[in-house]
């Protein structure tokens, strides 16, 4: 496969910006080799500036439910620019497009539109220290929030793939109120607020991890969670920027009957272009400013295009069947795939939710019962040595996966079964040469 063009512009983006990539993820750095620059994408694909193409199940790390330049999305945002860019005043668009995600998400009564994941997480977490006036939160080994200061503590997405699990830069004190537990252990949270819930103002989860590999929470553990901030005075955040609109239309919530305190939203409702949001219950939200004290604001909050843009993706996936379909497609390559894996004498580890999937490559020598359960699991027994083999083998074939194990893979509304059934072929084809 002819990348040369990649290979030029990657080491001229390398002169220019730090790793020659706007975001550390993107970076190929823990399966090697040159990032794919691309030149454009339509439907389910996308093609790279050597004009090679690729089936694309990273969807720009999940926006993309309706797939690249779907022509409504693409009309939206053209006449969203030719009435303007930005304003700075309010507009139709951004209540609309807060009540579409009032209307699904059945515990967000109230929402405020920002920019991105991290924005969302991080007013998230100032907005349950000023309801509750405590200073403490809980979060996960392996969840990522984006990177706000307060999350880089053991964290997952690219710090866990650039082994980084505590940034330079996060200074104690802004860390020093951020407590750490292992996914899916619900009686460490119980022991810190016996050790000191009356100072913990929330916990925050991602409620189907996507960010050290695809790992669900066992039974159990997110209803513990609710009814231990429930217990203690504490508010229980979703942070569902990759679930939203993907576990289920009213995401994880939606799916298992959860009743977060605050959700925080992001990718999906922007359809590609910038928009994150943080929403919960009436009383929590009117905390926020201008309504209450707690101070959040953004220039380019709620801006045209991306509402416009994200009201339009989430048109489409509300279309006639079309979040059931790219679910359909997702549980179709999640079980082609732990097939092919089996055909291949490869131990695997797949997890399929809504539109969403992953899979684990499991070290040959780990224990019979190896289980991957969470942070500590994911990177003793994956094998992601074996996982950046199976990814470029696969990029040869045009079948684009994340470069890393520690992600999640996506449908669309724009994959079809042909797709499906491509890209189960050649994953089978690429693990039989995997074996050592
Ligand atoms: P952004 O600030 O990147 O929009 O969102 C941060 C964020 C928050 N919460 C969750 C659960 C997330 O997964 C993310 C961001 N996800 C990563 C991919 N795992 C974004 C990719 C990147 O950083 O380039």
């Amino acid at each position: 496969m002819d990348t040369s063009r990649s290979e030029e512009l990657f080491a001229a983006a390398c002169r220019v910006i730090p790793g020659g990539v706007n975001s550390p993820a993107r970076a190929f750095g823990s399966v090697s080799g040159t990032p794919r620059f691309v030149k454009r994408a339509e439907g389910a694909y996308f093609w790279d500036v050597d004009g090679n193409r690729y089936l694309d199940f990273v969807l720009s790390w999940g926006p993309l439910a309706a797939g690249h330049a779907h022509p409504a999305v693409v009309q939206a945002v053209g006449e969203a620019a030719a009435r303007g860019t930005s304003y700075g005043a309010p507009t139709a668009a951004e209540t609309e497009l807060a009540q579409m995600i009032v209307d699904a998400l059945p515990a967000v009564e109230m929402v405020r539109l920002v920019n991105s994941g991290t924005e969302a997480t991080m007013s998230a977490v100032r907005l349950a220290r000023a309801f509750t006036g405590r200073a403490k939160i809980v979060k996960f080994a392996g969840c990522y929030h984006g990177h706000a200061d307060g999350f880089l503590v053991q964290a997952g997405s690219g710090v866990a793939t650039l082994g980084l699990p505590d940034s330079p830069g996060v200074t104690a004190g802004t860390t020093a109120d951020t407590l750490a537990a292992p996914f899916n252990d619900l009686a460490a949270v119980e022991e810190l607020f016996a050790e000191q819930g009356a100072d913990i103002a929330a916990v925050i989860v991602e409620p189907v991890a996507g960010n050290m590999g695809v790992v669900l929470p066992v039974v159990g553990f997110l209803d513990g969670l609710q009814e231990l901030c429930r217990d203690n005075g504490a508010l229980l955040i979703l942070d569902e920027v990759i679930t939203g609109f993907r576990a289920s239309p009213g995401g994880v919530q939606g799916r298992w009957d959860l009743q977060p305190d605050i959700t925080c939203l992001g990718k999906v409702i922007g359809g590609g272009l910038p928009v994150g949001a943080y929403g919960g219950r009436h009383d929590v939200m009117e905390t926020v400013a201008p309504v209450g004290a707690m101070y959040q604001a953004g220039t380019l909050s709620g801006n045209p295009l991306a509402t416009n843009a994200g009201l339009a993706t989430l048109k489409v996936l509300g279309e006639a069947g079309g979040f059931d379909r790219a679910e359909a497609l997702a549980g179709r390559l999640a079980a082609g795939l732990g097939a092919a894996a089996i055909a291949a004498r490869i131990r695997v580890q797949t997890a399929h939710v809504g539109t969403m999937l992953g899979m684990f490559f499991i070290k040959d020598g780990a224990p019979d019962d190896a289980a991957i359960s969470n942070y500590v699991t994911a990177t003793e027994f994956a094998d992601t040595e074996r996982y950046g083999r199976y990814f470029h083998a696969l990029l040869e074939r045009g079948v684009y996966f994340a470069p890393s194990q520690f992600e999640a893979a996506f449908t669309s509304t724009a994959h079809t079964e042909e797709d499906i059934d491509m890209a189960v072929v050649a994953a089978g084809e690429v693990m039989a040469g995997l074996r050592d």
